[in-house]
């Protein structure tokens, strides 16, 4: 089968994408390939974070591979966490720190609106693609369910009663913004590599 390195450090994201595209292609991890590391994220788009992140690993390996970055944007909140959603609550902030905050800011607050985006940064010989996916939801008042990970148990996207934290994975990619972006990418990958090994 053929193999793509998905340069993350979050297993959920891996389990996620393995799911997705599994079937087509073998997701490779930084952890698989030995690297521990956390890659640095420092601009204020998700595109450039994106492509940081592949850039670094594909400078280190020489390794086609892609990354994504991920942020939450809420409506009342003028589009926090957003970008910095992973530092919300602090620098070497946790999961739960993160959506504890979260949830206090927007008690009381009657606009719930919010979206998740991903932005997925493909380096492929050199060259450089972009895919994205969003999803439309809204933030709950209490945090639902303990599957998932990060703001899931406070997502309830479009057209579902249940929260992502409701959710096993195959039910969150019916909806998620990574799944959408992932898409993009194995029809891309499909298409121009019908035959080669991607590792
Ligand atoms: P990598 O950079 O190694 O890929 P990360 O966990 O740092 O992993 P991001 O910077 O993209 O990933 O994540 C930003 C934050 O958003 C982080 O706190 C995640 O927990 C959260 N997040 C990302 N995708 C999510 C999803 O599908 N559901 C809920 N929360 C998510």
């Amino acid at each position: 089968m053929r193999k793509i390195l998905f340069a993350t450090n979050n297993a959920h994201k891996i389990q996620e994408a393995q799911y997705r595209i599994g079937s087509i292609f073998q997701v490779i991890s930084l952890k698989e390939v030995g690297i521990n590391e956390t890659i640095p994220e420092p601009y204020d788009t998700l595109k450039e974070n994106a492509s940081a992140k592949s850039q670094y690993i594909y400078n280190k390996l020489h390794q086609n591979c892609f990354s994504e970055d991920t942020g939450l944007f809420v409506e009342a909140l003028h589009g926090e966490p957003g970008v910095h959603s992973a530092r919300y609550a602090g620098e070497q902030a946790r999961d739960t720190a993160n959506l504890e905050k979260l949830v206090h800011k927007m008690y009381g607050k009657e606009n719930r609106k919010a979206h998740f985006s991903t932005i997925i940064s493909l380096i492929m010989d050199g060259k450089e693609y972009f895919f994205e996916g969003h999803c439309k939801g809204n933030i709950v008042e209490i945090a639902n369910g303990k599957m998932g990970f990060g703001y899931d148990p406070v997502f309830k996207p479009e057209g579902s009663e249940k929260t992502f934290g409701e959710m096993d994975i195959d039910e969150k990619n019916e909806f998620s913004h990574r799944r959408k972006a992932l898409d993009l990418l194995i029809d891309f990958l499909t298409r121009i590599t019908p035959k080669e090994n991607l590792s």
